[in-house]
């Protein structure tokens, strides 16, 4: 066979391996390494090329034809696998990557504030629209506020009964004062009511205070820190009949429904005469129940004639002005309105008692 012939056979026989190897390649990575084996400056073809040196002259330009043209066919072959490897790692991408736009989308759990936020809202809400002005005041109280200008002189027993956290070691601006977490919101009221003379106002005046109160206390129906709500209205002639009034409306516009309300006797030093306030049992309609314990009536919050030492302390002259005021727990009046057995659910965070009242619905 003669030297052309035999590299001819040689050639056509590369050209049918790599042809076969270029079908099989698994990926774009696989044939561009083909490429490379096949074509490439070291490659197989470039390996025949060197024998083509070795050929008399004459013959030279045929085979060099010849091993062009399979150079071609190589390339060609290639660049169509090339295409064809591209499409279907394209189509096998957006297989992995489909999304079903039918599905229905994930529910995420809304938030929502805390039922004692809710509730502190609420009656907040139902003071303001009756014309209350709302007012809030430091948590960190001295004892003048919270005790003295409320008619609770030192020594007096309402003083032991409120369990107050006093803050050691602290006074107050002018180093007079033991400070102390205020017990009730009544110091607010206080110092409302002495921002108002002290601009010159004339009652008539109404304020709403809600907020947080710590006594050390704790048990089934006393936890350290709570909510209070408290009201007041100072003006000329204002008599217990606007008190019971006010709560007439207040009660019934909280519960949603015509209430039935009673007041009676009870001691405040800073009323007076001071009231207790019962409303129909919510639950048993008056019949008598386990929640009202057979009374048909549920205690819901202290009230009274604001006492005159009170208005004296706060420079309203109690001889032309009158006041009534009242005060309620928040969580007890939430636990009444929503049927909550205890009130350490409030003070838990468990979703489960959060999602029924309105968290993460
Ligand atoms: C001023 C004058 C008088 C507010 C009042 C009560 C009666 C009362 C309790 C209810 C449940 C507190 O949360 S509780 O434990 N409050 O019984 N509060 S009269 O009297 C005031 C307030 C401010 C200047």
């Amino acid at each position: 066979m003669s030297e052309i012939d035999a590299l001819k056979i040689q050639l056509e026989s590369l050209q049918r391996e790599a042809l076969a190897a270029f079908a099989e390649a698994e990926g774009l990575n696989a044939l561009q390494a083909l490429r490379v084996h096949y074509l490439g400056k070291k490659g197989a073809l470039t390996e025949v090329l060197k024998g083509v040196g070795k050929l008399p002259p004459a013959d030279r330009p045929v085979i060099g034809k010849f091993v062009n043209q399979a150079k071609q066919a190589l390339a060609v072959a290639l660049d169509a696998m090339e295409v064809e490897l591209a499409v279907k790692a394209k189509a096998e991408r957006i297989e992995a990557e489909r999304i079903d736009v039918t599905l229905p989308g994930r529910n995420r759990p809304k938030g929502a504030l805390h039922p004692v936020q809710q509730g502190l809202d609420e009656l907040t809400a139902i003071f303001a629209q009756m014309g209350f002005d709302v007012a809030e005041g430091p948590e960190i109280e001295d004892e003048f506020h919270n005790f003295d200008a409320l008619n609770i002189p030192p020594e007096h027993p309402a003083r032991a009964m409120h369990d107050t956290f006093f803050i050691k070691d602290m006074k107050n601006d002018e180093g007079t004062e033991p400070m102390l977490l205020r017990t009730h919101t009544s110091p607010v009221q206080i110092r409302a009511m002495k921002r108002f003379v002290a601009e010159g106002g004339e009652p008539p005046l109404a304020v709403v205070a809600p907020g947080r109160v710590y006594r050390c206390d704790y048990d089934v129906t006393h936890s350290p820190m709570f909510h209070q709500v408290e009201v007041f209205k100072v003006d000329r002639d204002v008599s217990l009949a606007h008190l019971k009034g006010v709560l007439q409306h207040f009660l019934s516009t909280y519960f949603e429904k015509d209430v039935a309300i009673r007041l009676r006797p009870h001691y405040f030093p800073f009323t007076e005469p001071s009231a207790e306030v019962d409303i129909g049992c919510v639950f048993c309609a008056g019949k008598g129940c386990r929640i009202c314990k057979g009374s048909g009536w549920i205690e819901v919050l202290g009230s009274g004639m604001i006492h005159p030492n009170v208005l004296r302390s706060v420079g309203i002259d109690s001889n032309e002005f009158s006041g009534f005021a009242f005060g309620l727990g928040v969580e007890r009046m939430v636990m009444l309105k929503q049927g909550i057995p205890d009130l350490r659910l409030f003070f838990e965070n468990d979703v489960r008692f959060l999602s029924r009242m309105g968290v993460a619905k």
